[in-house]
């Protein structure tokens, strides 16, 4: 509602003016403080509900002196109810002003001006030039209401009214070609004396005098009063004294503005001033608001800016009320879906929003409409058009995705069988999924929305793809040659384990032809997969470059493992044991006092040390390693490893000097030892028992042995033993049994030797335990030095005698 205030009103009537009544059909469309309600267009909905009858409405408005029976005459004619001077109690106060009212049986508004007598105040004067000047802006038919005593009044009021009529319409009416008015003389308390023709006759050259004397602008000079106005004249007997005549003439009359059908039915097309109901409220005002601004009329113009209002009001109206709704589902594209309705919803609701449209806007001046109706289908497009974009960013992405998946599943297949066919499933793929997105795309578009093109989204689709399945090819060729990487480098490895193990003069040859025949074989293999990838030359030579490095350093990694410190002494540990311990048939050798130990020693060192000088390098000479392998594959991939592991041209150390001599100290140590076991083994098999010292024991031990043969005690102990004895070694638990026996002697007679030296009993030297455990352990007994040798034999004897 507009915040208007009425001067000079009571609050009361300021209320009443702005508040819908819904018991009252009439509106005060402009009061007496010339506002324009800010109600009339609630009336044209809820009260006379003509909101949406378009053209199918009229407009009548009434003017002339007061108390002619004006209000009387209307509401005859349309069945309003407009208020009428009470004739008992004489003049009744009517509030000023316009009133509309609906006609009770057709789509007409009828206008009824309450006005003061003409010529009181300057005021008036300006208020009634200002009422007429509307009326006859809006309608298509006035009523001129006036006696039939006042027509030859030329300076009477209701021609003075007509004069101002005349001139306010020169002001309106600027250009030709706007719809005339009506209008429609009724001759109150016609008598007949004069006939009507006679009157009209009077009433026109009036008319064409009043025109003739008005200062016309240039641009209007030509125009005659019948290019504006078309006019009829009725008269009316007097309503009490021939009333029955009266009551007949207005029937007359309301038939021919009521019926459609009568001939001379007065509201005729070209009359309509061409504003649809539904801007009916926009446009009086705004003539209203001209005339009050007292600004020249331009018809035209105000028709103009009328479109342009509704058509706005009609298009955000439409949109917030229908469009926006209609087209929200669209929205879950915001969360990454693609809706496959996406382009016909769209469609739809742009199309059905024009039909809403166009049905109340189409009603306006045409030029206004047809641009308000594209600006409003761009309105609409760009609501959509993020909505567009999204749909096409999950459009790429989701084909992007099932793109990936089917080239994950060729590639899947392809490795599963070994044979790889990658740039046809690249090809399929890529077809595949450009027609989805194009199609896609395309569906989701909004017809006539220029700017609505999926090329951006699709190049940058393009991109991605190829990105996506360059990563794809590069994995795939990693993998395909990092698999045949795995199994050269894992055969090579194997081959070149064994022949390292193996040794010999022929060692390195074979260690270069096993990385040579696997490097062959991957590069073959590298070829053959990597025609399915439509690799180019240079990218085949670079695999094979890759393979060759790979290869080369899981040899050098292998030997390096191959040969470190531990590894190599056990290696020349063996060789020399098998040269030393080993005659030529391979059969042990048991050393006999006479045999040349020394001489064997220096050949097994000789042979280890020749084995030693074998691995630590590999000479070029001698394994007749082809040079374009070392110098120009092995390092053509990359020139950082080139400058590390360059190697000297002549041969390749695989054991630095420092670590050699590491290793040669380390081996010595063995060797030396091995040497010392044999020399003892062989001081062991030539000592034997002297047979004086078995005929000394048996003398000295005659007695005892007599003891145990005489005694049942001892020799019932002896059988058991013996027995015992037969059958440990029957299960070989000898000697299990002796060392635990041993154990169990060695603490007895520990006992017995402190308990005898107790007793002060000179216990012999060679009997204390201390001299026994020191010697108990041969390998120890060939370290010690000569002199301690016979302690020891002596010792043994005791244990001997003691078991
Ligand atoms: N003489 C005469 N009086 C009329 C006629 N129609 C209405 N009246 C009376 O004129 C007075 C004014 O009527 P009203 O309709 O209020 O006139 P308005 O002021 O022009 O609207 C009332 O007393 C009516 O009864 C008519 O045709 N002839
Ligand atoms: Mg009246």
């Amino acid at each position: 509602m507009e915040d208007q205030t009425v001067p000079g009103s009571t609050p009361d009537a300021e209320l009443r003016f702005s508040r819908f009544d819904p018991k009252d059909s009439r509106l005060q469309i402009i009061n007496d403080s010339k506002l324009f309600s800010p109600i009339v267009t609630e009336y044209m909905k809820k009260h006379w509900g003509l909101a949406d009858k378009g053209f199918d409405y009229n407009v009548v408005a009434v003017f002339g002196s007061q108390s002619t029976g004006k209000s009387t005459l209307l509401n005859r004619l349309f069945g309003t109810n407009f208020d009428v001077m009470n004739e008992s109690t004489g003049r009744q106060q009517t509030t000023k002003g316009i009133w509309v009212s609906k006609a009770e049986d057709t789509n007409t508004l009828v206008l009824d001006v309450e006005g003061t007598d003409g010529g009181e105040r300057f005021e008036d004067q300006d208020f009634e030039r200002k009422s007429a000047l509307f009326s006859l802006a809006i309608s298509e038919v006035v009523i001129v209401n006036m006696y039939e005593n006042n027509v030859g009044l030329y300076n009477g009021a209701n021609l003075g009214l007509l004069k101002t009529v005349l001139d306010v319409n020169l002001q309106l009416f600027q250009q030709a070609g706007s719809p005339k008015t009506c209008l429609y003389f009724v001759i109150r308390d016609f008598t007949s004396q004069t006939p009507l023709s006679k009157l009209s006759e009077t009433l026109m050259s009036y008319l064409e005098k009043i025109w003739a004397g008005l200062s016309k602008p240039d641009t209007k000079k030509d125009y005659s009063i019948h290019d504006f106005f078309t006019f009829a004249f009725v008269g009316l007997p007097h309503k009490i004294f021939a009333r029955d005549a009266f009551e007949s003439a207005v029937t007359q009359l309301r038939h021919k503005f009521t019926d459609r059908n009568n001939s001379e039915y007065v509201f005729v097309p070209a009359l309509h001033k061409r504003v649809p109901a539904d801007g009916f409220s926009t446009f009086a005002k705004g003539i209203w608001d001209r005339i009050v601004a007292s600004k020249d009329l331009d018809l035209p113009t105000q028709t103009q800016l009328l479109a342009e209002h509704r058509c706005e009001e009609i298009s955000k109206e439409v949109f917030e009320g229908y469009f926006v709704g209609g087209v929200k589902s669209l929205k879950a594209v915001e969360s990454g879906k693609v809706l496959d309705e996406f382009g016909e919803t769209a469609n739809d609701k742009v199309k059905e929003s024009l039909v809403l449209f166009d049905k109340d806007g189409s009603r306006y001046n045409s030029s206004v409409y047809e641009r308000k109706r594209i600006e409003f289908f761009n309105k609409m497009a760009t609501y959509l058009l993020p909505l567009f974009n999204q749909q096409l960013a999950n459009l790429s992405k989701k084909t992007l995705e099932s793109f990936t998946t089917s080239l994950a599943a060729g590639l899947a297949a392809d490795e599963a069988s070994g044979v790889f066919n990658f740039a046809s499933h690249m090809e399929t793929a890529l077809r595949s999924s450009e027609a989805a997105f194009r199609s896609a795309a395309i569906a989701s578009t909004l017809e006539g929305a220029l700017d609505w093109t999926p090329d951006v989204q699709f190049n940058q689709f393009l991109i991605e793809i190829h990105r996506v399945s360059g990563d794809k090819r590069r994995e795939a060729v990693e993998r395909m040659v990092g698999s045949v990487q795995k199994v050269v480098v894992g055969a090579m490895k194997d081959t070149v384990i064994a022949k390292l193990n193996a040794g010999g003069p022929l060692m390195w040859g074979g260690v270069i032809d096993a990385y040579k025949d696997n490097v062959v074989f991957g590069i073959v293999q590298v070829q053959k997969r990597g025609a399915g990838f439509e690799a180019s030359h240079e990218e085949i030579e670079q695999w094979k470059g890759n393979l060759q490095w790979q290869t080369w350093t899981g040899l050098l990694d292998t030997l390096k493992d191959e040969t470190k410190d531990e590894a190599m002494c056990a290696r020349l540990k063996n060789i020399f044991e098998s040269k030393f311990r080993y005659d030529e048939n391979g059969v042990p050798r048991l050393w006999n006092l006479e045999d040349p130990i020394d001489l064997y020693f220096a050949a097994a060192c000789e042979e280890a040390e020749r084995a030693l000088n074998t691995y630590a390098r590999i000479d070029k000479s001698i394994t007749l390693l082809g040079d374009e392998i070392l110098e120009d594959q092995c390092f053509a991939r990359n020139s950082q490893h080139e400058t590390k592991k360059r190697f000297d041209p002549a041969c390749i150390n695989i054991i630095s000097s420092g670590r050699l001599q590491n290793i040669r100290d380390r081996f010595k140590k063995d060797a030396d030892m091995l040497f010392m076991e044999a020399k003892r083994s062989m001081v062991v098999t030539t000592a034997k028992i002297p047979p004086w010292f078995i005929a000394l024991t048996v003398i000295l031990g005659w007695n005892e042995f007599m003891l145990v043969l005489f005694n049942p005690v001892y020799f019932t102990l002896l059988a058991i033993t013996l027995g015992g004895l037969y059958v440990g070694y029957q299960y070989g638990m000898i000697g299990p049994a002796y060392h635990t026996g041993k154990v169990m002697v060695k603490g007895v007679l520990r006992e017995a030797i402190s308990e005898l030296e107790k007793n002060g009993v000179d216990v012999p030297e060679f009997l204390k335990l201390d001299g026994a455990e020191k010697n108990a352990k041969p390998r120890r007994k060939a370290t010690k030095k000569e002199g301690e040798s016979s302690q020891s034999k002596e010792q043994d004897e005791a244990d001997k005698k003691l078991d």
